[in-house]
């Protein structure tokens, strides 16, 4: 059974209410955090508690927690990395005893995703976020990080935090010599470390794949196709060590093929995030509606491989279209991801009664 799921940046960051999300059918809880605790911070058991609490009394469940943020120092493998990967245990022993235990994380250098438009015009008048290689490639990190915060609708986007975000120079010095294999190193490493208490909670990490799934502005990139992705599943090769299937991440390279990702991964995918791209050519895309016929992805394929792999975690409509005049966080509005979810949860009906001979 997949648990549908919206993402939900918490009371005082989103503009979407726990009261609406209540109300679109089959959606059973939310995928959260705290918004405000920067990578590296601890999580206090009290914050989660009260989370928890809020989130419950409007009739829903925290799903899971995306995203607990690896500190740079991890990334880079610096030597207070221990330091920080003590709190990061610490966080996991907190959201362990609160009974949550599945975990959303990236591994990505500098930037999250990159998306060189968050509000392109579509023919119909909706807006979408939109990526084009040549625009990346023209640019510096620092005017493109820039321009991109201030393209927001105002709101804080999760992985553009100002205050990480405001030495982009420093930061990328401090990359300096971080290769692929270094990068990939340093994740072993924190995923070993980690590997005892997610153990002794139960808790399923969940690594999300890069976003586009290349390097960009010289950065390493190390989760971005089936292979690389089976490498760091077989150096920790134990059921807490995971995958956040995300379709439009993997997908941005259009030779990554979606449902043979899910299929060679049976029991590793902890989380879904369901979405659909209109590639034009390699590098420039746009995201679409979830619907397959609008988009380059067959949602109804990757809904069966889910299933046909015995997927049990929580799934998400993923970025949806700016419809209907709503102004939010690009990407996450209320209305394109209700329909999303709607749109994900009729799939696996059928699915689910085409498979019963129904
Ligand atoms: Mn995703």
């Amino acid at each position: 059974m997949m648990h549908m799921s919206l993402r939900w940046f918490g009371s005082k960051y989103d503009s979407v209410s726990l009261e609406k999300i209540r109300q679109i059918p089959g959606v059973e809880g939310v995928i959260t955090t705290l918004y405000d605790i920067p990578a590296g911070q601890v999580w206090p058991k009290e914050r989660i508690k009260a989370l928890k609490d809020e989130v419950e009394a409007a009739g829903l469940k925290v799903l899971g927690i995306e995203s607990v943020n690896v500190h740079d120092a991890i990334k880079i493998g610096n030597a207070d990395r221990d330091k920080y990967i003590a709190n990061y245990v610490e966080s996991l022993e907190n959201l362990g005893s609160e009974g949550i235990t599945t975990v959303c994380y990236n591994f990505m250098p500098v930037f999250d995703w990159t998306r060189t438009d968050l509000a392109k015009m579509r023919t119909d008048g909706t807006t979408v976020l939109a990526y084009d290689q040549k625009v990346v490639d023209s640019i510096d990190p620092q005017t493109f990080f820039d321009q991109t915060n201030s393209n927001s609708n105002g709101f804080s986007m999760p992985g553009w935090e100002p205050e990480r975000l405001a030495k982009v120079k420093e930061l990328f010095e401090a990359y300096q010599g971080v290769s692929e294999e270094k990068l990939f190193e340093n994740l072993i490493y924190f995923l070993k470390a980690i590997q005892p208490t997610c153990e002794k909670w139960g808790i399923k990490m969940a690594i999300h794949p890069d976003d586009p799934a290349w390097p960009v502005f010289g950065l390493p990139r190390i989760i971005t196709s089936k292979e690389k992705i089976m490498k760091v599943m077989q150096a920790v090769d134990a059921p807490f060590n995971g995958l956040t299937f995300c379709a439009g991440s993997f997908g941005t390279n259009p030779k990554n093929d979606l449902p043979g990702i899910i299929r060679a991964l049976p029991g590793r995918i902890h989380f879904a995030h369901i979405r659909n791209l209109h590639h034009f050519e390699p590098g420039v895309f746009e995201e679409a509606a979830h619907l397959s016929s609008d988009g380059s992805f067959d949602l109804y394929e990757i809904v069966k491989a889910l299933d046909d792999i015995g997927f049990e975690g929580p799934a998400r409509p993923d970025h949806g279209r700016m419809i209907w005049g709503e102004v939010a966080m690009p990407g996450y509005g209320l209305y394109d991801r209700a329909l999303g979810a709607s749109y994900i949860l009729g799939l696996y009906e059928a699915i689910q009664k085409s498979k019963a001979g129904k």
